[in-house]
């Protein structure tokens, strides 16, 4: 686990910028609108940000639910990874998320599946995100943004892991 020093800074130098990515899930009301406002609204806190298309997808485990749309987004961004998930929940409200029971529909939901090569496990804090590698909601948008990069637990790339869905 890293120390709270460690994970505001865990490449040295207060300012450095770390790539992050980024899944986004929507299943209430105008789906695309929201992760039309919510890749707006994440442009000022994350730099250079490229989102993949977004995907029409069957819910998972979460009983009868709406149809999710799903996308990725990748960039950099000099925040903690403690910060941006801060940020990512104040998002979500702000674009009227609600939490009446676990895993209800919702308007928005932004989770944090990469810190560039971190491994984090704090309280409501684990990255890379535990479940990303089996779900294909995740992976098939984020393969369009980050096939390449390395997930630090199984040393796998995006790629792989959508191959071995
Ligand atoms: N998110 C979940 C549970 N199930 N299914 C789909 N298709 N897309 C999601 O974003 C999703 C899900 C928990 O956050
Ligand atoms: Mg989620
Ligand atoms: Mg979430």
């Amino acid at each position: 686990m890293l120390s709270v020093a460690e994970a505001s800074c865990p490449h040295g130098g207060w300012n450095s910028l770390i790539r992050v990515a980024i899944a986004l899930g929507s299943n209430l009301g105008d789906r695309a609108q929201y992760l039309h406002e919510a890749l707006a609204l994440l442009a000022p806190v994350i730099q250079d940000l490229h989102a993949s298309t977004f995907h029409d997808t069957d819910p998972v485990g979460v009983g009868d639910q709406p149809r999710f749309l799903n996308a990725a987004a990748v960039g950099q961004t000099t925040l903690s990874a403690r910060a941006l998930l801060d940020a990512l929940l104040a998002l979500e409200q702000q674009l009227g998320r609600t939490r009446p029971f676990p895993g209800a529909a919702r308007t928005l939901d932004l989770d944090l599946i990469l810190y560039g090569d971190a491994v984090i496990e704090a309280p409501g804090l684990i990255v890379p995100h535990p479940r990303f590698r089996e779900r294909a909601f995740v992976l098939k948008p984020l393969i369009e943004v980050a096939a390449d990069w390395i997930d630090p637990v199984t040393g796998r790339t995006v790629g792989e892991l959508v191959s071995s869905l």
